[in-house]
């Protein structure tokens, strides 16, 4: 069986993180089951075999893989069936659209986000996520946490995607590839956080609610934080 070690909060069944959201999108796409093996971040022991200190990280067997894009690139090696299209220059070309991600869209969603991801964490893991990121932000997670700035980021990002789903229901067509990981990893973090800040996009709305139909077809009901996170 396909273990995933992955991110989670105090409440285990409560997994959030972009990249760990990429992968499970992946694998229920592929109709691939998995074991979640739920991580605290603080947590460095338990992932320690695979030779790096960030998650997601995928043991299959013998293969241990970390890097959501590197696993999605082995689950399309490795499993043939509903193929995410990342063979030869497709795998160049969702690097570069995993870097446009990477600016507005998830800089944009961490900035309304980080201030929800706190309250969700155990005492020891918050002081480790608080003194890590604001380490690499140079700044408070209070002063980053800037809602307006976040919200023009994150709508200046969801200007092509909307018009992209204005010609098919996936990203990738009519069937969920890679691109629908790679950006879908994103918008499931912020949908489990309950911030839908595309409700005033139909059709990105639409498209989100694809994503979690064609997950929860395969993997079950996902665990969303309380509503009081908000
Ligand atoms: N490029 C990596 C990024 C992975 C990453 O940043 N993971 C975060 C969780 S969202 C992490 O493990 N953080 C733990 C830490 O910072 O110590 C990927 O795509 O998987």
């Amino acid at each position: 069986m396909i273990e995933l070690f992955e991110v989670c909060g105090a409440d285990p069944k409560l997994v959030f993180s972009p990249f760990c959201w990429r992968v499970r999108l992946a694998m229920a796409f592929k109709g691939l089951p998995f074991e979640s093996r739920p991580i605290t971040y603080s947590d460095k022991a338990a992932i320690a075999f695979s030779g790096q200190d960030l998650l997601p990280v995928l043991r299959d067997g013998q293969s241990i893989v970390h890097d959501s894009l590197s696993i999605a690139c082995y689950l399309d090696r490795q499993y043939s069936r509903a193929s995410l299209g990342l063979e030869g220059i497709a795998k160049h070309r969702a690097t570069l659209i995993d870097r446009f991600a990477h600016q507005d869209l998830l800089i944009g969603l961490f900035r309304l986000l980080v201030l929800r991801i706190l309250p969700l964490l155990s005492l020891e893991d918050a002081c480790y996520f608080r003194s890590k990121h604001e380490g690499l932000l140079g700044s408070s997670l209070e002063a980053f946490a800037d809602p307006s700035t976040g919200v023009q980021l994150v709508e200046s990002a969801l200007q092509p995607l909307k018009a992209q789903l204005q010609l098919t229901p996936f990203f990738d067509g009519d069937e969920p590839g890679a691109v629908d990981v790679l950006i879908g990893g994103f918008f499931l973090w912020a949908w489990v956080l309950r911030l839908e800040i595309w409700e005033n996009h139909p059709g990105i709305a639409r498209w989100v609610e694809r994503l979690v139909a064609r997950y929860e077809a395969v993997q079950g009901k996902i665990h969303r934080a309380p509503c009081t996170v908000r």
